[in-house]
């Protein structure tokens, strides 16, 4: 390592995939001797708060009698200005641009010619979602242009921003990665804890937010397991009132396992044997390498850059959006075909382990931001 760097980290605390990854990135960091300043209203989901080199700053949203909602963003800019100054920070790096990189940018003026450079780092629905709404895009045109470094996680994240977003700045693609920890309970305790025993177990792990279809997952999953045993775990990272609910509709309490909070995932995905996703847009699918990373097959809609995760036929099966009994037929070749799960399973996690390590993703953006620090 050339030197240590002082890293602020910007991230949503709540469950998803920006956080997860900004968090883990955060980790490893920490981890080659950075000093990582996570900087959000509550520590993120899944962070080691107890390293020596992991900092949390707190950023508290102000709540006023004249504002109909608490407002975030003011004072995590005057915060992320604020840990700047105290810390000696070389390198802000927002993840997901809605508040992130407009705070970045006002505490970039707030400080004025001292202030460090500022990457973002683009999720998904930053640009898909929020990126395309009136009331954020010429914004965000601003903040992204005024930001020193734009990355995206896949390539075709990159191409939807660039047909809503005139940069003149190359994007770079940095994918995510996935380091698993240890596993702290054996498989057959927690299949028993769930309830499942010999028969496969097909995992989805998300927010449950519209995007992910769990209309479609739990129609395509009931095609799928339909005449043989099969289950279906659900870790949530959400309020599963309505779920409950769809489940119900569709008769499958039997075979549905429903877990939320969950901290300790990797216990499940040692525990499961297949994933399956059917969200409109996914940039990446962390969930998908997640489970790659355990030996655990894919299938899902082919959308956005799960392709650029995913092999078909190979590490996962890809079905065109919306085709849920090609969905559920994928999903019951796994619930029958061991073998073919076992060595589709194989090929993904040394896809995970060779093409989305920490080691390769970490080096490329540690090198990123010494590349806009100017060393
Ligand atoms: O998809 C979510 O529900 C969460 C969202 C987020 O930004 O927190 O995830 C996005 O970022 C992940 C990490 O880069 C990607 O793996 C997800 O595919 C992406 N979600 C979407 O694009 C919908």
């Amino acid at each position: 390592m050339s030197r240590s760097l002082n890293i602020a980290l910007l991230c949503h605390p709540t469950v998803g995939g920006s956080g997860i990854l900004a968090t883990e990135l955060g980790h490893e960091l920490a981890e080659l001797g950075h000093e990582v300043f996570v900087i959000s209203e509550r520590p993120p989901h899944r962070l080691k708060n107890d390293h020596p080199r992991i900092h949390f700053c707190e950023s508290t949203p102000v709540e006023f009698p004249l504002f109909k909602s608490p407002d975030h963003t003011l004072p995590l800019a005057t915060r992320i200005a604020e840990v700047c100054r105290n810390h000696r920070i070389d390198v802000v790096h927002a993840h997901y641009a809605i508040p992130h990189t407009a705070a970045a940018w006002i505490a970039k003026e707030l400080i004025g010619a001292a202030a460090p450079p500022i990457i973002t780092t683009l999720h998904g629905t930053d640009i898909i979602y929020l990126g395309a709404m009136p009331e954020y895009r010429a914004l965000l045109q601003h903040v992204l242009a005024a930001s020193d470094l734009v990355t995206c996680v896949s390539q075709n994240l990159k191409e939807r921003t660039l047909e809503l977003f005139d940069l003149e700045k190359e994007i770079l693609v940095i994918p995510n990665f996935y380091e698993p920890r240890p596993v702290t309970e054996n498989r057959a305790a927690v299949r028993s804890s769930l309830g499942v025993g010999d028969e496969p177990l097909a995992l989805h792990a998300s927010n449950l937010r519209t995007i992910k279809r769990l209309d479609l997952l739990l129609d395509a999953f009931k095609i799928g397991s339909a005449g043989r045993a099969m289950k279906l775990l659900i870790l949530a990272g959400a309020d599963t009132l309505k779920l409950e609910t769809e489940i119900a509709q569709r008769d499958l309490q039997d075979r549905v396992v429903v877990v939320d909070d969950v901290y300790d995932v990797d216990n499940y995905y040692a525990a499961a044997d297949f994933t399956v996703y059917s969200s409109e847009y996914e940039s990446f699918c962390l969930g998908i390498l997640e489970g790659m990373r355990y030996g655990l097959p894919s299938a899902s809609f082919d959308v956005g850059g799960i392709s650029e995760v995913v092999v078909d036929n190979e590490t996962g099966f890809l079905v065109p959006f919306g085709d849920v009994e090609a969905l559920g037929q994928r999903i019951s070749i796994f619930g029958k075909d061991e073998e073919r799960r076992s060595s589709m399973g194989n090929q993904a996690k040394k896809r995970a382990i060779e093409t989305f390590s920490a080691d390769t993703v970490v080096q490329s953006y540690l090198k990123s931001y010494l590349d806009v620090i100017g060393h």
